[in-house]
């Protein structure tokens, strides 16, 4: 049987067909539909976990106990993780482990790019990197099978385009395997310093054994072109090359670490030029290089951004090998369509507030940060996930004072790593103002659940955390629960704490108006519309960035264009109506 399947998909139903029995994630473009989509297979037990962190030791645990299991995250999740990933090298994946990392070259929906092959370098593990949605699924069952046989966990790279892109997919069956159980063996599973020395050793012969793997393995396959000339590349890239240059010799690498050396020498010999082309790093090119053996890359592709078939085909011009071609002609310029907080989203009002209260805003991740776009402004830094109360504790430090600095975070990233930053501000005694902005779902990754929700990802009620009394039990004294449909109560709450330099936590209590769907009902009230006998033309509306509100077509007697709302669009959550001065945003029931 066939089906059209995304990477994710594809991913998806190879942990089905391998016989996998756990997988656990914390959600992130573009890895969030792998998991989402295990649990259409309930042989599989799946998990969200608060963060990538636990999402790790919990499948290093199921994999202790000779579970079959994968781990999925984005690729700057893996940075969160990476204190387990590197131990757990030592210690090896006796149930078979899968860590997917799903890199974002482009940055589409990251705050960073980076190449996640290098971890596997680091750590010592394989990396396995699918080229298509087929190799996504087939490609588990092959990882699994070399984590088991070699005790080793699998980085297992995707990419947006690996991930997203649709193919037809051959399935299969599902295999089922036992759980073995544990074995204890402290000299491997504790990893002491006498233990881990001797494990060490253990892991770099281990290195050496699967590179006499990467040297057999079909996964590294060789396709002889009639041109004199060689490629040696991964991915995504693949596909490119093989649309812009069907005629040259490609050396595909299946298994990108640890590289084939024996085979590229060899492939190398065959061809009389040698390119190597690969998203982001050189990762390959410098350690074929490394191993004398001449080959070009990077000076013809770049090292940052998403490659495309024609980035691909201005490469190969660039080396001379091909003559320019209008094959490839520039897109149309697609208008910019700037990210903006949805109609009815609980977060616009304190953003609206805080600009207004000009606050120094040391914001988190999350769908919030679009409060630093314009007309909102509001916010001053914004780093990582978590980083919010940290870094507005240190700023709070070199002034003296906490006074005016307002750390926002939403719910989900105070679950993630929020909670050990305002334990900190307790310990430190820093007078700043945190706002934990609870729209109860993780939003911005399409709406999960986490500790806070009560509801696990198979359904199940899990007790939610209660963040009032969490924030208290952390040891804040000062707590305050704020509607933000409420613009003057936001802005006077926030206006006092701001002023005083005690620590204190402000929580906002509305759900987010789009997760889980049924909000959409909920929040969902009588809309708002634009009385043009009153609107002055003055788009004070305008600053509270709202999709729904836009220039009509009207006047005012002065020639001013008046404001219109988008019925369609409007939740009737108010916030434009107060900002209005001359009250010409009424309810659509009003006259
Ligand atoms: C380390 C890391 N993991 C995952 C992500 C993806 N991601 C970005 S924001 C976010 C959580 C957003 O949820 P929340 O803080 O509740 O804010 P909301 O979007 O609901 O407003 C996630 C999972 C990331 N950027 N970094």
């Amino acid at each position: 049987m066939k089906a059209i399947l995304s990477g994710n998909e594809a991913v998806a139903r190879g942990c089905y067909e391998s016989g996998l029995h756990i997988a656990t994630a914390y959600p992130g473009t573009p890895s969030t539909e792998i998991l989402e989509n295990i649990t259409q297979y309930p042989e599989i037990k799946a998990q969200w976990a608060p963060n990538e962190k636990v999402a790790f030791e919990v499948a290093m645990g199921a994999c202790f106990e000779g579970a079959r299991t994968l781990v999925a995250m984005k690729h700057v999740g893996l940075n969160v993780a990476a204190d387990p990933f590197m131990s757990v090298s030592l210690i090896g994946a006796p149930g078979g482990l899968i860590v997917v990392t799903a890199d974002d070259p482009g940055m589409h929906s990251s705050q960073n790019e980076q190449d996640n092959r290098t971890y596997a370098k680091f750590a010592g593990y394989p990396c396995f990197e699918p080229a298509d949605s087929q190799e996504s699924k087939d490609f588990i069952a092959e990882a699994l099978r070399i984590s088991i046989e070699y005790d080793v966990p699998v980085l297992y790279r995707m990419t947006t385009r690996i991930c997203h892109s649709k193919g037809i997919v051959e399935l299969g069956d599902r295999v089922d395997y036992p759980i073995s159980g544990f074995q204890p063996d402290p000299k491997k599973f504790v990893v002491l310093p006498a233990h881990a020395r001797v494990r060490r050793h253990w892991a770099l012969e281990r290195l050496h054994r699967l590179t006499e793997y990467a040297e057999i393995t079909p996964l590294n396959t060789i396709e002889t072109g009639s041109r004199p000339i060689g490629v040696i590349t991964n991915g995504i890239s693949y596909q490119y090359v093989c649309e812009i240059m069907p005629d040259v010799s490609i050396l595909k690498l299946g298994v990108s670490y640890p590289l084939p050396m024996q085979k590229i020498q060899q492939f190398a010999q065959s061809v009389d030029q040698l390119f190597v082309i690969e998203e982001l790093e050189p990762f390959i090119e410098d350690q074929i290089l490394a191993a004398g053996i001449a080959c070009q890359g990077k000076q013809f592709w770049p090292t940052t951004g998403e490659f495309t078939p024609d980035i691909v085909q201005i490469g190969f011009v660039k080396a001379g090998v091909l003559k320019e071609t209008s094959a490839f002609v520039k897109p149309e310029e697609v208008i910019a369509r700037p990210p903006i907080f949805c109609p009815g989203c609980p977060h616009r009002a304190v953003y609206v507030a805080l600009n207004k209260l000009k606050a120094t805003v040391s914001s988190d991740i999350g769908c919030y940060t679009l409060g630093a776009l314009p007309p909102l402004s509001a916010t001053d830094t914004c780093v990582e996930m978590g980083a919010s109360i940290g870094v507005a504790v240190g700023m709070a430090t070199a002034r003296g004072s906490g006074k005016g600095i307002v750390a926002t975070i939403g719910d989900s990233t105070f679950m993630h790593s929020g909670m050990t930053g305002l334990l900190n501000a307790v310990t430190q005694n820093a007078g700043i103002t945190v706002v934990i902005l609870d729209n109860s779902i993780t939003a911005m990754t399409g709406g999960q659940h986490h500790p806070g929700t009560g509801k696990n990802l198979d359904g199940r009620s899990s007790k939610p955390v209660e963040f009032a009394k969490l924030c208290q039990s952390l040891g804040v004294d000062r707590i305050k629960v704020i509607d933000p449909y409420d613009l003057i109560q936001t802005q006077e709450v926030l206006k006092a704490e701001m002023e005083t330099d005690t620590l204190s936590v402000v929580l906002t209590n509305r759900p987010c108006a789009l997760y889980p769907p049924e909000n959409r009902k909920k929040v969902l009230q009588v809309p708002f519309h634009v009385n043009t006998d009153v609107c002055i033309g003055c788009h004070a509306c305008f600053r509270v960035s709202c999709p729904a509100i836009s220039e009509a077509d009207t006047k005012t007697k002065k020639g001013l264009t008046q404001s219109c709302i988008d019925p369609q669009l409007c939740t009737g959550c108010s916030v434009c109506a107060q900002v209005c001065p001359v009250q010409a945003i009424q309810r659509v029931n009003h006259e």
